[in-house]
């Protein structure tokens, strides 16, 4: 029987639904896998030998891009990282963290201000400017206004990505916005209720129409920063070239003298709030350090 190349899209009680040309094959993985301590994960490309028209087994998993915990998934391109600009308030030091989570995974982080139906400044435009500067996707959106909905799928298009972002911002009503068929339960007495009843979240891609894959399970449900402290400043795009200025090589950029970044913050070249995030998430690690010894 033929071999073929898929995507494994859902798992549940050791068997695999994969994504292949010929539609979902329901496979078991062989039990080669377990001996070698190798689980399949959702997101994984594996290579099938099919039994018949719908069912096959796992033969082989290709190599991964990257591997999440929580949630356990594998080979994800991106994070749309929500926050609303209002209902709940934006947390700059959260938001930085979920953008250090991502860029710490080989995950691109896409920045996703919503909600902008419900304030009409400029903030979140601002918002999204100071992020497009450093050079990432951001964009705005609401729901309701359907304003940005075109620019976050194009985003989508042909990528696994999932939806990261405190509860309430609106991270399953975009997704159901983005396709009909797709009906995520919203609002904040629904997620709370599910918590209360400690439901196993399982974890599912859902395909794209127009190409790619969401996960309807929020990613980085563990917010914990497992990253050297000496690290942390390489996941700041904006400081990459700049740091190269400073009089250290290993200078952290909090009060070392001569420090090229402090300087730049200092003459606006790099966001104060950008810059705030990154000595409070230091303060975090190296907090982090002191309860390990
Ligand atoms: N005004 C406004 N409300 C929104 C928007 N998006 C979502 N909401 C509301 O915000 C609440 C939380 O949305 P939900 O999608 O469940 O957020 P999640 O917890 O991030 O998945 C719901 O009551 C939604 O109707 C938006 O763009 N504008
Ligand atoms: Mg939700
Ligand atoms: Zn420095």
């Amino acid at each position: 029987m033929t071999r073929i190349e898929g995507r494994i899209v859902r798992g549940i009680a050791g068997f695999y639904y994969v994504a292949t040309e010929h539609g979902i094959v329901e496979c078991r993985a062989r039990g080669k896998f377990r001996k070698d301590n190798v689980t399949p994960l959702v997101g994984d490309i594996v290579e099938i030998q099919m039994i018949n028209d719908s069912e096959g087994y796992i033969l082989n998993i290709l190599p991964r891009k990257n591997e999440l915990i929580r949630p356990p998934i594998a080979n994800v391109d991106q994070a749309i990282i929500v926050f609303a600009i209002a209902k709940p308030e934006i947390n700059r030091v959260l938001l930085d963290k979920m953008i250090v989570l991502a860029e710490s995974n080989d995950i691109e982080p896409i920045i996703c201000i919503n909600k902008v139906d419900l304030k009409e400044d400029r903030e979140a435009f601002d918002l999204v400017t100071i992020y497009q500067k450093i050079g990432y996707k951001a964009v705005t959106t609401s729901v309701v206004t359907k304003d940005g909905i075109k620019e976050l799928k194009s985003y989508l298009k042909d990528k696994v990505s999932f939806f990261a972002g405190p509860s309430g911002v609106g991270k399953s009503s975009l997704i159901n916005s983005i396709q009909s068929n797709i009906k995520l339960k919203t609002g904040e007495v629904s997620e709370k209720l599910l918590r209360g009843r400690h439901t196993t979240r399982s974890v599912e891609l859902l395909s794209l129409d127009f190409g790619g894959y969401v996960l309807d399970t929020p990613g980085f449900t563990a917010l914990t920063l497992d990253i050297d402290i000496q690290d942390l400043r390489y996941y700041f795009r904006e400081f990459l070239e700049l740091q190269r200025g400073c009089k250290f090589s290993s200078c952290l950029h909090v009060n070392e003298p001569d420090c090229n970044i402090i300087k730049a913050v200092k003459e606006g070249l790099i966001d104060k709030n950008r810059y705030l995030s990154y000595l409070s998430l230091l303060k975090e690690l190296k907090e982090k350090e002191k309860r390990r010894y």
